[in-house]
């Protein structure tokens, strides 16, 4: 995997959760998925969905997320992105921290997230 450009928004207020936004690459031929997220400044990590229902924007969790042979997965605002709940600490603008990601196949990959 090729795990690039991973970012989320500067704030003060822990007790929102934050959207993560990455892109994944997956540069092998066969397929995988994501089995599970951790961190260590948050309590827990989901897979959300942005989808517009009636007009309105909201989020929806995606339990699982394969990734097909040389497919590319971006997360951007308004799409796909990771949310952190239990946010430990305050995120200050340019500051970084480490999430991990588990694939079934590829293990465990840790990305650094810049706070922009
Ligand atoms: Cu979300």
């Amino acid at each position: 995997m090729d795990i690039n450009n991973a970012w989320t928004r500067p704030t003060n207020n822990i007790n929102q959760p934050i959207a993560i936004y990455l892109t994944i690459r997956n540069k092998l031929s066969l397929s995988d998925h994501i089995s599970n997220f951790d961190s260590h400044i948050g309590q827990s990590i989901q897979l959300h969905e942005t989808v517009e229902e009636n007009g309105i924007l909201t989020m929806r969790m995606q339990p699982n997320l394969d990734i097909k042979g040389n497919q590319t997965i971006i997360m951007e605002p308004g799409s796909l992105h990771l949310m952190l709940n239990g946010l430990t600490e305050p995120l200050k603008s340019q500051s970084r921290f480490d999430i991990y990601i588990y694939f079934t196949r590829s293990g465990c990959y840790v990305v650094p997230v810049t706070v922009r």
